[in-house]
């Protein structure tokens, strides 16, 4: 099996010389590989798609869509100044809605939120504070992530004056944007992208050499870090999937230490039905990019 990636922090070059479902899978699941999540959150109608289209468009990004793994988020890799990060759209957030499929947007939104970097929270300048809004900020303050505040449809100077009331919400300074027109959307991509590492410091970051284990799964990758690393700490059961997230174990090997990243099993892309398996797929490919030699598993049994 022949199966190499150039890597670079700006673009992913996958050269596949092999057939087997793994590989693929890796391939057809690379669009969704920056580190970066920046999740836009918000209730139905402020315009968070309208902002995602206009911060895709602005930045000539490709709209990635993926089919089969969910119909109301999308995700898209945007670029800023040489910043890269995935930028996930979300349904309209009805906080406490009973609704099925209300809960169920919810639910997709939450989910987001906890994998998110950044969440931007789109409020509607127009239609002002509502009880909503604050209900959102209350989730969001709960889940401790950085929030950019977004007051959209300032379409004009005028509109500025319409800010002053989502102070209250005590997200920090609002930002003021306009999706429509495009109106301070740089100005809100500057202030996205100041966190994000760049490619220098993040390969700085840790000097250790990294070992992600990947393959499908229940082929025995926890088992064989497990074996590696001599100890229990990794959950191994026989029930395919077990392992959700990648975990980071230390190694010493020869006075060396090595960082081993177990992975959650990558599936094909079609078979992704779960956001919880999107987004521990999400995971994975973020420990193959971040790693330094990706160890693959196969079973052979
Ligand atoms: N005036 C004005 N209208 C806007 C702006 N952004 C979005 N809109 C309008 O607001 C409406 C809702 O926009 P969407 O982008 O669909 O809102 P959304 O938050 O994605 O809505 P859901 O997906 O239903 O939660 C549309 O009619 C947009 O044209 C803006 O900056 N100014
Ligand atoms: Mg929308």
């Amino acid at each position: 099996m022949a199966f190499h990636f150039r890597k670079t922090w700006a673009a992913i070059d996958w050269e596949l010389d092999c057939s087997c479902s793994l590989c693929h899978s890796i391939v057809s699941a690379k669009v969704i590989m920056s580190q970066w999540l920046v999740a836009l959150v918000g209730r139905p109608n402020v315009g968070k798609s309208t902002l995602f289209n206009r911060i895709i468009g602005q930045r000539n990004a490709i709209v990635h869509d993926l089919p089969g793994v969910t119909r109301d988020r999308h995700y898209a890799e945007a670029d800023w100044a040489g910043k890269q990060f995935t930028l996930v759209d979300t349904g309209g957030f009805v906080p406490a809605s009973e609704d099925v499929i209300e809960t169920a947007i919810r639910e997709q939104a939450q989910i987001a939120i906890d994998e998110a970097n950044v969440v931007l929270f789109v409020v509607d300048a127009r239609q002002g504070l509502l009880p909503a809004d604050t209900e959102i900020a209350d989730v969001l303050r709960r889940a401790s992530k950085k929030v950019i505040l977004v007051v959209n449809k300032v379409d004009g100077e005028t509109g500025e004056a319409l800010l002053g009331e989502f102070y209250k919400l005590g997200l920090g300074e609002p930002v003021s944007a306009s999706a429509l027109v495009g109106r301070r959307v740089g100005d809100l991509l500057d202030i996205i992208t100041r966190d994000i590492p760049s490619a220098a410091d993040a390969s700085q970051a840790d000097p250790r050499l990294k070992i992600a284990v990947i393959g499908k799964p229940n082929v025995g990758k926890s088992s064989f870090v497990n074996a590696l690393l001599q100890e229990d700490r990794h959950i191994v059961t026989d029930i395919p999937g077990t392992t959700r997230d990648p975990i980071d174990a230390i190694l010493r090997y020869h006075g060396e230490e090595l960082l081993l990243v177990d992975t959650a099993g990558l599936k094909r892309k079609a078979k992704i039905k779960e956001s919880v398996e999107f987004f521990s797929a999400v995971r994975t490919l973020k420990s193959i990019e971040r790693c330094d030699v990706a160890v693959i598993l196969l079973d052979a049994t």
